[in-house]
């Protein structure tokens, strides 16, 4: 079934949102790449692709469950689980659904929110304040 869920996918659809523990960890070992605002809305109409199984650009109770299942199955921590949970909450528009656009337009508020020098981009440095804020409480 989530076949494109692999352990790269699912670290992908954490963008922005990864669990709180990453905020303690040492420097990760890879500098992130540098996310333009055109890619960055590619990463999330390709988490929301996997989100959304049956293609009708809805992402239903039942299809965020699977993900959360799909998730969870490969070890993710509890923390990472919510961290999705919020990601989906976020991302429902005012009708209630969780929408291509609805999740689209939350996630590239994200997006622009962690742009802290307003240049489209985030670079390294951006992504891991972002990271660090995901974690806080709200
Ligand atoms: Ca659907
Ligand atoms: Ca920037």
């Amino acid at each position: 079934m989530f076949k494109g869920l692999g352990a790269g996918s699912a670290a992908a659809f954490l963008m922005l949102a990864t669990p709180a523990a990453a905020q303690t960890a040492p420097a990760p070992a890879q500098t992130p790449p540098t996310i333009d605002r055109a890619t960055g809305e590619e990463m999330v109409k390709g988490m929301f692709a996997q989100v959304d199984a049956n293609r009708d650009g809805v992402a239903d109770a039942a299809e965020q469950q699977a993900v959360l299942d799909a998730v969870k199955a490969q070890g993710a921590p509890e923390q990472a689980l919510a961290s999705i949970r919020r990601i989906f909450a976020e991302g429902v528009g005012p009708d209630g659904k969780l929408t291509l656009a609805s999740f689209t337009k939350a996630r590239m508020t994200a997006f622009d929110k962690a742009d802290a020098n307003h240049d489209g981009k985030l670079d390294a440095a951006e992504q891991a304040a972002a990271t660090a804020a995901a974690g806080q409480p709200k």
